[in-house]
């Protein structure tokens, strides 16, 4: 094959490579990115990373440059002199001057300063395999459990307290802060003061296993009032079953060892191994991301747990049959 440069490669080459750049850049976009920041922390993370690109940028460009310098000028021409000082400041001192600033500027930002101030709010979030466990405290100190969902107020700062109980993960919502470890045995802590409303996604950023990639979770920031009334509600114990259809759901979830693992409160169920489905219907997804919030969402994951999320801690339900599957998707999906 000839591959010489011709006018046609050229034009398919430069195609190619816009079409990698934008692909490329709008994967820097949306509700999981670093460069549209939604929180302090995040905003601080990105002004790094800016003025990061920057110096590299700047260091590169002086290395390119002087490359470019010795292929074009002449033997004849050097000056020994001229030479060393291209060697000492541009291979030496520029860019240990460039590159001490910017660790300069980096370490400023390390946030564990701001730690011991009073947060206006307290998440306690585990890593489960391969799930997230969340527990918010009320203002009467009640302590109230959920799953895989953070709703957080904005223009508040929350202090996150990090543990796990089995592996190491990693608890990140790129657009409102860096990534925090969660070690089994301590408590780690992060502050996030989210300065916009929406919803952004969370995930893990440490290999945990089978199921690493099928641990997301969302967080929804909303107006303070709106806050309060969901945490209100959250503490709530699960309403009672609305239709006959629910009734035979409760019914079956208690019949069928279910309670042993999960908490819906309000009934007998207090099993602590799943997560605790007491408001399941009012959150954004199933499975810590895995399915949209719907009912027929609940019948396949009661279904065929392992086809969905390999190495789950939950056993598939298949045996129940069709009716049944349904009950308890008609109950579950009306607990909001
Ligand atoms: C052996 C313990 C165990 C039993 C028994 C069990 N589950 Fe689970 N369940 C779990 C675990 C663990 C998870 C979290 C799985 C994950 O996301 O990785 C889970 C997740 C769920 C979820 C998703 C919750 C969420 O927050 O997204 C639902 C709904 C659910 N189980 C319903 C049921 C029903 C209905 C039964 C009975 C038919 C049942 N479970 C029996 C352990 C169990
Ligand atoms: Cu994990």
């Amino acid at each position: 094959m000839d591959w010489t440069w011709t006018a046609k490669r050229r034009r398919q080459f430069c195609r190619g490579a816009l079409a990698t750049c934008s692909l490329t850049m709008s994967a820097c976009a949306g509700s999981q990115s670093i460069l549209e920041p939604a929180g302090m922390q995040a905003a601080s993370i990105a002004k790094l990373f800016w003025w990061m690109f920057g110096g590299g940028a700047l260091v590169w460009i002086l290395v390119v440059a002087a490359a470019l310098y010795v292929i074009k000028v002449q033997p004849g021409e050097r000056q020994v002199r001229k030479d060393q000082w291209l060697i000492v400041g541009g291979g030496i001192l520029f860019p240990a001057a460039v590159l001490s600033a910017l660790l300069v500027y980096g370490l400023s930002l390390m946030p564990h300063s701001r730690l011991n101030e009073q947060a206006d709010l307290n998440v306690n979030v585990a890593g489960e395999q391969w799930w997230w466990r969340v527990q918010y405290e009320t203002t009467e100190g009640e302590v109230v459990e959920l799953a895989n969902e953070i709703r957080l107020p904005v223009d508040k700062s929350a202090l996150f307290n990090l543990t796990s109980d089995n592996v190491i993960h990693s608890f990140w919502i790129p657009s409102l802060g860096g990534k925090v470890d969660m070690i089994p045995g301590r408590t780690n802590q992060m502050l996030l003061e989210p300065t916009r409303t929406g919803i952004f996604s969370g995930a893990c950023a440490e290999y945990c296993g089978t199921s690493h990639t099928f641990m997301r979770f969302r967080v929804q920031v909303m107006k303070q009032q709106a806050f309060e009334h969901w945490l209100t509600h959250q503490a709530q114990p699960a309403r009672p079953p609305a239709t006959a259809a629910a009734s035979e759901g409760l019914r079956i979830f208690m019949s069928n060892g279910c309670a042993t693992c999960h908490t819906i409160r309000g009934t007998d169920a207090s099993g602590r191994l799943g997560p605790d489905l007491t408001h399941v219907g009012s959150r954004l997804s199933l499975a810590a991301g895995t399915l949209p919030m719907a009912p027929a969402s609940f019948v396949s994951w009661i279904d065929h747990t392992r086809n969905i999320k390999p190495g789950a801690d939950m056993p598939p339900f298949a045996v129940l049959g069709e009716d049944k599957l349904d009950a308890l998707a008609a109950y579950l999906s009306g607990l909001e």
